[in-house]
């Protein structure tokens, strides 16, 4: 095993620790796919602009090939085994969800986080699903996507009684199928209050071409007040966008080893469906809620719609280095309600200049425990320009307060540029790339180190 290649298998290892058992991590490193790994040496990396050389790229650890995907902001739900059976447990509960440095909301989610917990399986598992109702209210789980047998559908009342609170309930199943799925509660207000999260049901023979990196996404979007906690489900006006329960700019950027493929999958529960576009790459579709998709149908795209209870699979070869930004394109998911700053204050954004906007924004944010950055240029004239202002004095640089390994090297002031459904894609060169990673497993032996007991906050990110 080249020196690169182990590397590789390491970070994949560790980028997937708390949500891939250690026995999986071993086995995972220990195989190979000699199919595949021969089709990357000979170069024939699938790309939509032909074929391309890639450097040194490392084999997929098949037969059983899958690496976990990583889902930014979250863990992935252990489990355990009970005979061929894979089992997991599952408590539907009320959680607090820091979506913004000064902004938490009241959600309802599973075993402490909102969206729920990743499941990951491959095809041909059975998998048992022992479900706990910590809500107020009775709920189910629906297993979107998936061809289950009518009596673990998760549909109250046409498929089961639905689940009390204070009930367990088991649910089990056999996978038969590959790709992205989700689990949600079968009740829309409950959706819209966060109960949802990734059912990742890895292919039996691995997919093709190879991808190095695997991310998971979920589109939210919510209602929230000033000064207020609890979505409002009703509301048909959304102020706050996120990724995977978190808002821009505290989304933890995906990192991607220049000359490496990525694949994203994107999910979407919510009230709109959102124009995922990526900058400067093209990509493919590789995948839907259905599954992987035939080849001769990867068209290239930079800018995916990925419709309510729809899954995206996209693919693309990282060959240019830098931090590519991800976000909805809808003009109104690319921000967030910084009216929560405000409080009971308000900021003359229509009628004011540039030292008194710096110096109103910077009370704020010294309220609220962050630096605020200066904003962008503005004209001597500005306040006379019929129109103005539009994006001035909207921007709150954070960067002390959003930062973590992920974010490592990224140029001063890049938090301002950054609000709701928006994140980044860090395609870096392998010095940087070890740089953050070493990084990121020094902050987890920190955190270790302070909270001796086991934490599964987040996968990559503590
Ligand atoms: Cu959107």
């Amino acid at each position: 095993m080249s020196g690169s290649r182990r590397r590789f298998f390491q970070d994949a290892a560790f980028l997937g620790a708390g949500f891939l058992s250690l026995t999986e991590a071993l086995r995972a490193k220990t195989q190979s796919d000699p199919q595949t790994a021969r089709e990357i040496e000979q170069g024939r990396h699938h790309s939509p602009y032909g074929e391309h050389k890639k450097k040194a790229p490392e084999p997929p650890p098949g037969p059983d090939p899958w690496r976990p995907m990583v889902t930014p902001d979250l863990s992935d739900l252990p489990f355990e085994r009970d005979g061929s059976v894979k089992v997991f447990r599952l408590t539907a509960e009320p959680v607090k969800r820091k979506i913004a440095p000064f902004k938490t909301i009241d959600a309802w989610g599973y075993n402490g986080v909102c969206p729920g917990p990743t499941i990951q399986v491959q095809q041909g598992e059975r998998v048992r699903v022992i479900f706990q109702n910590h809500l107020p209210e009775s709920t189910s789980l629906h297993w979107h996507g998936l061809e289950v047998p009518i009596e673990q559908d998760g549909v109250p009342w046409i498929s089961q009684k639905p689940v009390a609170p204070g009930e367990t309930y088991t649910y089990e199943f056999t996978v038969h199928q590959e790709g992205t799925f989700f689990y949600h509660a079968h009740s829309a207000m409950q959706e819209m209050m966060g109960l949802l999260g990734f059912f990742i049901a890895h292919p039996e023979r691995a997919y093709k071409p190879h991808a190095d990196h695997d991310f998971g996404l979920i589109l939210q979007e919510w209602a929230v007040l000033p000064n207020n906690s609890v979505p409002n489900t009703a509301s048909m006006e959304f102020n706050w966008l996120t990724f995977n329960g978190v808002s821009g700019p505290a989304i933890t950027p995906m990192i991607a080893r220049l000359g490496s493929r990525v694949r994203l999958r994107i999910i979407n529960l919510g009230m709109d469906h959102h124009p995922i576009h990526l900058h400067g790459n093209q990509f493919v579709v590789t995948g839907t809620e259905g599954g992987r998709a035939p080849e001769s149908t990867w068209c290239p795209m930079n800018t995916v719609l990925v419709g309510v209870a729809q899954a995206r699979v996209v693919e693309f070869d990282a060959k240019y280095p830098g931090s590519w930004m991800l976000h909805c394109h809808l003009p109104h998911h690319m921000m967030n309600n910084m009216m929560d700053l405000l409080r009971d204050r308000q900021i003359e954004t229509a009628d004011t200049n540039d030292d008194r906007a710096v110096s109103q924004m910077e009370t704020l944010a010294k309220d609220v425990g962050f630096e605020h950055m200066h904003h962008s240029p503005i004209a001597p004239n500005a306040a006379s320009v019929p129109g103005f202002p539009q994006d001035a004095f909207m921007e709150m640089g954070m960067d002390e307060a959003v930062a973590k390994p992920e974010t490592h090297g990224l140029p001063p002031n890049w938090s301002a540029g950054m609000m709701g459904m928006m994140t980044l894609v860090r395609v870096l060169p392998d010095k940087d790339y070890d740089e953050i990673l070493q990084r990121i497993r020094t902050s987890k032996t920190d955190s270790q180190k302070q909270h001796s007991t086991s934490h599964q906050e987040s996968n990559h990110a503590s």
